[in-house]
């Protein structure tokens, strides 16, 4: 394994918390994922990047750098990739999963707040996250409010430049994400000295949207009936693993498992025992190494086929039009590709009830779990219309609410036991 601690110092990290952050991912990787069995070949990149994940694309962010490209952190899917890229930037997202950056964002943030928002400045100020201190600059977007202020927070102590993200979908609102999306061109262009060409954004609008496809088929493939080619952990991990891989790169190997998937499917290979429950995970985020939720549900008798949230469906469903040959006209089509997402953040938002209901349908599912992250006021009041709206479709459907500590892990496996067994 190669060396990072020289990479580590000179992005004035501290290694010796770091070394701690080290020390336990090894092993949680190895009950939760090598623990599996009959996993799909081409898992083994995946598993590759886990056991560099400080190392190996930091590396190549900072060799970019050296040739004179920008790296923006990221923290939510309405930020458009396609821009960063047509200017030879590099997206790295940074939203944290782990408990173990938690103490340090409660030392400038409420206690009180979401756990997804407490990692994230507690990996930026605890400097344990090599993401966050390659980055150039940081993006934040007006989605939450815990999101929105902590941006403030970050802001004062690294370059952060925050998109005005409208709350509804009338015709007047992707009007305005349209402008956001042009001033940020205009950012995007300032940071990294290069003009936005048509040509290049075109480029990159092709390139993100041969990510988004090819994701899309590793998730079709696990709506084949009678056969669950890949389990629900490792298709979350393909996804976590997307926020941060170069796009080309993502592609090619999420095309790679995708054709083992369906290959699978053909010789009817399945990594769970015929008549394993079905499950539609639906909520907040899923951040790296945020596992706990599949890994409860895999252990007690029942598989994820499909996550309906930004580590799942809203990442790369609907696809920009390609077909637009001016800035203007490809603001456009991003704006209108972007503002299909069902977050939470939007009033009403009855899209993504039905998206959930529609999943449940194409996924084949015996049960939906709208799980979020404790102190997201968002999804958490979407939770009864949801699960009326599934009522009345017949869809079972079980209401969780977890954080990153394990201090909840047997009462939610009690509960999702007992869901499972009544499916
Ligand atoms: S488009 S889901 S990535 S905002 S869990 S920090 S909402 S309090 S993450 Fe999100 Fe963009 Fe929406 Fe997706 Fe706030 Fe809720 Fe925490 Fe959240």
């Amino acid at each position: 394994m190669t060396d990072y601690r020289q990479m580590w110092t000179d992005l004035d990290m501290d290694l010796e918390t770091h070394d701690q952050l080290c020390a336990v991912l090894p092993a949680a990787f190895g009950d939760t994922y090598l623990s599996q069995e009959n996993r799909p070949e081409n898992m083994a990149f995946y598993d590759f990047v886990v056991s560099e994940i400080h190392g190996v694309r930091p590396a190549e962010l900072i060799e970019l750098q050296k040739e004179g490209g920008k790296v923006f952190g990221t923290f939510c899917v309405f930020v458009p990739d396609e821009v960063v890229v047509a200017c030879g930037g590099a997206v790295t997202g940074l939203c944290g999963g782990s408990q173990f950056w938690v103490p340090e964002g409660e030392k400038v943030l409420p206690s009180d707040m979401c756990p997804l928002v407490k990692a994230s400045l507690g990996a930026h100020f605890g400097k344990t996250c090599p993401y966050f201190s390659v980055a150039d600059m940081y993006v934040g977007e007006t989605t939450c409010d815990g999101k929105k202020k902590a941006y403030e927070i970050l802001g004062a102590d690294k370059r952060t430049y925050v998109m005005d993200m409208p709350q509804m979908k009338r015709p007047k609102d992707i009007e305005k994400w349209t402008g956001e999306i042009a001033d940020f061109a205009h950012e995007v262009e300032s940071v990294t000295g290069r003009a936005l060409t048509p040509e290049a954004l075109g480029a990159a609008i092709r390139l993100i949207n041969d990510k988004r496809r090819a994701l899309a088929r590793v998730f079709e493939a696990r709506k084949a009936e009678g056969c669950i080619p890949i389990s629900g952990k490792d298709a979350l991990l393909m996804m976590q693993i997307a926020f941060f891989d170069d796009p080309a790169r993502c592609a090619e190997m999420a095309n790679k498992l995708a054709d083992e998937l369906e290959q699978r499917i053909v010789d009817g290979v399945s990594v769970f025992p015929a008549g394993t429950k079905r499950i539609l995970v639906t909520g907040t985020p899923l951040a790296i190494p945020n596992w706990k939720l599949h890994h409860i549900i895999e252990t007690s008798g029942a598989a994820v086929v499909c996550e309906e949230m930004c580590t799942g469906t809203r990442y790369f469903e609907n696809l920009v039009d390609e077909s637009a040959d001016t800035l203007e006209g490809q603001f456009q089509a991003l704006s209108e590709r972007y503002m299909k997402n069902n977050c939470a953040c939007f009033t009403p938002n009855p899209g993504r009830i039905a998206d959930v209901v529609r999943m449940a349908r194409e996924y084949h599912v015996d049960g939906v779990i709208d799980a979020n992250l404790k102190f997201c006021t968002l999804y958490d009041v979407e939770k009864p219309s949801l699960a009326a709206a599934l009522e009345a479709e017949g869809i079972p459907c079980l209401a969780l609410e977890t954080d990153y500590t394990d201090n909840d892990a047997e009462q939610l496996r009690t509960r999702v036991g007992a869901f499972v067994e009544m499916l």
